[in-house]
């Protein structure tokens, strides 16, 4: 008989739950009520809680449009060159000697979700130890991604609930511990969800470690810029690690401190020990590239090109980016002042403390789910709220939530 509507090959399909992230983003959209917030994905929001395109953005798109000899063929595999060449730049600093010994290898991938994909399955394919280490906790994504690429994801102490920081010893013991050769992920700035940094003294003794035990550093950098407000400060991090000459990979994205997410617009490095190195890894980095998507897209790149070679418009990006910065922070002590004000028990410093776009409040997930109910409030589960979703005029309602869930829910 032929098949009736009601016989599916795929019968057995059962339903996927939503994205914990993503997720939270299709909840509120079927929020009817009209005080409803969405502090759940990382994205920037204006004071009047609309979403921000970048006037430097604006300015090199129609610059774009208006150039008619530009076209819409296939961009190389591994994507537009002044891309990566000034990508690198911005991460590893203009004058990193990596760059001019020639032994950093950058190709254009889809954001940093994309970039870490394509450097996970590198490395599944090219490295001997694969096993990767990330922090507890992290971007939930992170697992997903690395072994899907192929890789066996282990974890490494990060964070202390007891006292709202890092946890240090136990990062150190668990990176010592670590099997020679194994690899780290390490959140280059603006640790998410945590906002929990290691200090430049830290960073140093994590590097000593890593270099001492033969690890091999991933930074994950999604928010250079957005941290202190300083693009150069932001990638102090990756820059101690690549200037003892030292190999590492970093994954970069331009979906926030570009405010380009939707454009899908990143970067993979592989910093390599020399120039011959790193020219046989970018030739199989393209083995990994076609068969995955090809070659990336031309256009957000090109608006990235753009900005980062003009020095006006780069300028004016800067001064974009720690508008977007400040104005985070200034959240920060909004939400700080408002708890202070409505005597919420327990310590809140931590809201100010916290570095980038998130604050990990704290809450359980009984409380968030009871703020999302009661007040419309939207988060994911582990607490964490995007601060850069906030508003002075939304401030006082995230106050008096979280107010009712401390007091009220366990
Ligand atoms: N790394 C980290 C640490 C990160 O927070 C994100 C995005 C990404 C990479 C990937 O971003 P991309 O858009 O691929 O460049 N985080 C936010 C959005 C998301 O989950 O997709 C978030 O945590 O809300």
């Amino acid at each position: 008989m032929e098949s009736q509507g009601s016989c599916s090959v795929f019968d057995h399909v059962v339903r996927a739950p939503e994205d914990p992230i993503l997720g939270v983003t299709v909840a509120y959209n079927k929020d009817q009520s009209p005080i409803k917030l969405n502090l759940g994905v990382g994205a920037y929001r204006t004071e009047e809680g609309k979403p921000l395109v970048l006037n430097v953005v604006r300015q090199a798109e129609q610059t774009l449009v208006n150039d008619k000899s530009r076209v819409k063929e296939y961009l190389p595999i591994v994507g537009l060159a002044e891309f990566n060449k000034q990508s690198a730049k911005l991460i590893f600093g203009s004058d990193s000697p990596a760059i001019q010994e020639n032994r950093v290898t950058t190709v254009q991938c889809l954001s940093g979700t994309g970039s870490l994909r394509v450097g996970g399955e590198f490395l599944a394919w090219h490295y001997l130890e694969r096993t990767i280490y990330i922090p507890v906790p992290t971007w939930g994504n992170h697992p997903k991604v690395f072994t899907l690429a192929g890789l066996s994801v282990k974890t490494y102490r990060y964070y202390d609930p007891a006292t709202r920081g890092l946890d240090f010893q136990g990062m150190l013991e668990d990176l010592n511990s670590a099997p020679a050769g194994a690899i780290v992920l390490l959140h280059a700035c603006a640790h998410n969800p945590t906002g929990v940094d290691p200090t430049l003294e830290q960073w140093e003794q994590i590097r000593q470690l890593i270099r001492l035990k033969g690890l091999l550093p991933f930074f994950d950098s999604a928010y250079q810029g957005f941290a202190s407000g300083s693009l150069d400060s932001d990638a102090q991090s990756v820059r101690i690690f690549v200037a003892d000459g030292g190999e590492c990979l970093v994954a970069q994205s331009y979906a926030k401190n570009m405010g380009l997410y939707g454009e899908r617009v990143g970067a993979l490095s592989i910093v390599c020990k020399n120039a011959d190195v790193a020219g046989r890894v970018e030739s199989q980095l393209k083995l990994v590239i076609r068969p995955m998507y090809s070659n990336p897209p031309i256009h957000g790149a090109s608006i990235v090109a753009m900005i980062l070679r003009d020095r006006d418009m780069y300028n004016e990006w800067t001064i974009e980016l720690k508008g977007m910065a400040d104005r985070i922070i200034s959240m920060r002590h909004q939400l700080f002042e408002a708890l202070l004000a409505r005597g919420t028990p327990g310590d809140w410093s931590h809201i100010i403390k916290q570095i980038g776009m998130f604050t990990f409040t704290g809450l359980n997930s009984e409380q968030v789910a009871f703020m999302t109910r009661e007040y419309h409030i939207y988060m994911t589960s582990d607490g964490r709220i995007s601060m850069a979703g906030l508003s002075s005029t939304t401030v006082p309602h995230l106050a008096d939530a979280i107010h009712a869930a401390v007091t009220r829910v366990a």
